[in-house]
């Protein structure tokens, strides 16, 4: 009798959330969010990446459990990181600075590099928060802009093709200086995935900025029948413009582009196992928050809402999330 030693895969991780700090479960992590009211910061707690994303108003805590019991962190300069064997979660926390696109393009450039050394090639989804992400730099440049050229040269500098940019977000808050933060595998195994309603952001053209956005619509990682779609922050863009002078269409026009994104070839659309949802203004949390969570059945648990700024000044909102769906073959 011949056995198949057959190659299993970990999964992709997926989130968890509380509204403080405690953990409530045994489970490792590789990396902690903290978004609050607090200095920007990264650091090595038991083990785990914890990262403090400056928030005033909000207090919300990420957690990104490891999907073995087998994890090594460590630092390699600025860049923090831990891994389960098959995901790596890093990060790296940029001060503030007057111009900041070379600050970033170097500090972008040792995250890659480091996560790629670390043997995780396939980044597949990033994080950008950006302080003052609307204001103009020390040159009239907004920062948001001034942040995409630091970002792109980065990518540019190691011949990244575009279609493989992860899946990503890119928010303001508050405070000042950059954090960035991602998830790479081991193991390729994910697939880009672009919204047919939405030019690539990667191909916008420059009177949103100098240098493109980097990043990709959705990523999705498929292990053991299940596919798992990093959806990326969405918001109210078609083509490349922003549409929707009201909180009413900026929540239909969201909607419809994720529902883009989610739509199945076969197996039904995915469904959010958590979403996260950011709000401009203080007064459109409520009616933002319950659309979202009626339209996508997503538990109060399962979708923090954080007050935040979206790096268009006329955005009310974004969304991202991670779906999941059977992806109709046998495991
Ligand atoms: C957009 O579609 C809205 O710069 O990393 C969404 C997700 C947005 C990620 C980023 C920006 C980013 O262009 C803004």
């Amino acid at each position: 009798m011949i056995t198949l030693n057959r190659e299993t895969t970990q999964p992709p991780v997926r989130p968890f959330y509380r509204t403080s700090e405690q953990q409530d479960s045994d489970r490792q992590m590789i990396g902690v969010v903290h978004y609050r009211s607090a200095e920007p910061g990264i650091d090595i707690t038991d083990g785990v990446v914890t990262v403090t994303v400056p928030s005033p108003g909000n207090n919300v805590t990420e957690f990104w459990p490891a999907e073995s019991d087998s994890i090594t962190s460590g630092a390699n300069g600025n860049i923090h990181w831990a891994h389960d064997r098959e995901n790596l979660f890093a990060a790296v926390s940029i001060p503030d600075s007057r111009v900041l696109g070379e600050k970033v393009r170097n500090a972008y450039t040792d995250l890659l590099t480091t996560t790629i050394d670390l043997g995780f090639p396939q980044i597949y989804r990033v994080w950008n928060y950006i302080g003052k992400i609307n204001h103009p730099n020390d040159v009239g440049l907004e920062r948001y802009r001034d942040f995409c050229m630091g970002r792109a040269d980065a990518f540019s500098d190691l011949a990244w093709a575009p279609h493989a940019l992860p899946s990503g977000t890119g928010i303001g808050f508050a405070e000042n200086g950059v954090t960035v933060f991602l998830l790479a595998r081991r193991t390729r195994d994910t697939v880009n995935v672009e919204n047919p309603l939405q030019m690539p952001a990667y191909e916008y053209p420059d009177t949103y900025g100098p240098r493109s956005p980097s990043f990709a619509r959705a990523t999705t990682v498929t292990t053991a029948g299940v596919a798992s779609l990093y959806v990326s922050g969405t918001a109210s863009i078609r083509g490349h413009r922003t549409v929707g002078a009201t909180l009413e269409e900026q929540i239909k026009v969201t909607m419809e582009n994720i529902d883009a994104l989610l739509d199945g070839p076969d197996d039904g659309p995915a469904q959010f196992d958590t979403l996260k949802i950011y709000v401009r203004h203080a007064e459109d949390v409520d009616a933002v928050t319950r659309a979202f969570r009626d339209r996508y059945r997503v538990a109060e648990h399962s979708s923090p809402v954080l007050r935040a700024d979206i790096c268009r000044s006329d955005l009310l909102l974004e969304v991202e999330g991670v779906a999941l769906r059977n992806d109709g073959e046998p495991s």
